[in-house]
């Protein structure tokens, strides 16, 4: 496998109960595939300790930084940071929740000597039928708004350039930033590779993906960036 050097974050909000776990499953998998690695947590205006165990995990391990979004700025806000904080030449995101399979990354590192990015879609999603039913709605018509084909486009395991962050503008602060980044990449002739992940039902913390708020937010942020990308902006 590839050894490439790499940004790992995770977008954590309240999440003292896996921010952790989350982060030794990553040094230990990071310590096995990678010499040249950071790995970053975001803790995004968490009303929990997640920013306190930050630091401390920061501290304690020379690899770790921990940076802190003040107040809470979203999901799309929380990806932002990482982006932006981001130095090596690949970064990798997944949750800081723990539900998907850090070592599982190998599985996209593989892919990187064909892809300009690699994206992961789930192959056993553990969440309700409705929830699969809204999941599979929101991809075919983003998949239909900006003309691609992805399998899974709010699947929170990628691992992309560090260039397309600086090609790209981002504007979505909640959930629609997933749809926002593939959409744009796409756009700029990236050609992402798709491959299939692992997905675990949340151990620890509050679900709130699901809220009908972070919903509704997503479809008023669709049809404002389907405006921003048509007018080349
Ligand atoms: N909900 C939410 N999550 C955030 C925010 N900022 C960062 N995150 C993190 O983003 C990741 C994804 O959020 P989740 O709430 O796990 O979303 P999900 O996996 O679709 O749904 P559940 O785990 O079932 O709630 C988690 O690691 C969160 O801690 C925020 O403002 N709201
Ligand atoms: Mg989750």
């Amino acid at each position: 496998m590839r050894d490439i050097p790499i940004s790992l974050f995770f977008p954590c909000y309240n999440e003292e109960a896996n921010v952790e776990a989350t982060v030794r499953d990553a040094l230990e998998t990071c310590e096995s595939l990678f010499s040249d690695y950071e790995i970053i947590i975001v803790d995004d205006g968490s009303r929990d300790r997640t920013g306190q165990i930050a630091d401390r995990l920061a501290a304690e391990h020379d690899r770790v930084r921990a940076v802190h979004n003040q107040p809470n700025r979203g999901y799309g806000g929380a990806l932002q940071r990482g982006f932006l904080e981001a130095r090596k030449p690949w970064v990798f995101f997944t949750d800081g929740d723990g539900q998907f399979d850090i070592r599982e990354i190998g599985l996209l590192v593989e892919l990187t000597d064909r892809h300009d990015g690699v994206v992961g879609y789930r192959l056993d999603r553990q969440d309700s039928l409705m929830r699969k039913l809204n999941a599979w709605c929101w991809t075919t018509l983003c998949n239909c708004v900006f003309g691609m084909r992805f399998k899974d486009i709010d699947c929170a395991f990628k691992l992309l350039p560090r260039r397309l962050f600086d090609e790209i503008p981002l504007h979505s602060q909640g959930a629609m930033i997933s749809a926002e980044l593939l959409a744009r990449a796409t756009r700029k002739g990236y050609r992402i590779g798709q491959v299939g992940v692992h997905h675990r039902a949340r151990a620890a913390g509050t679900p709130t993906g699901a809220n009908p708020r972070v919903i509704l937010r997503a479809f008023v942020e669709l049809f404002k960036l389907r405006k921003l990308i048509i007018a080349g902006k």
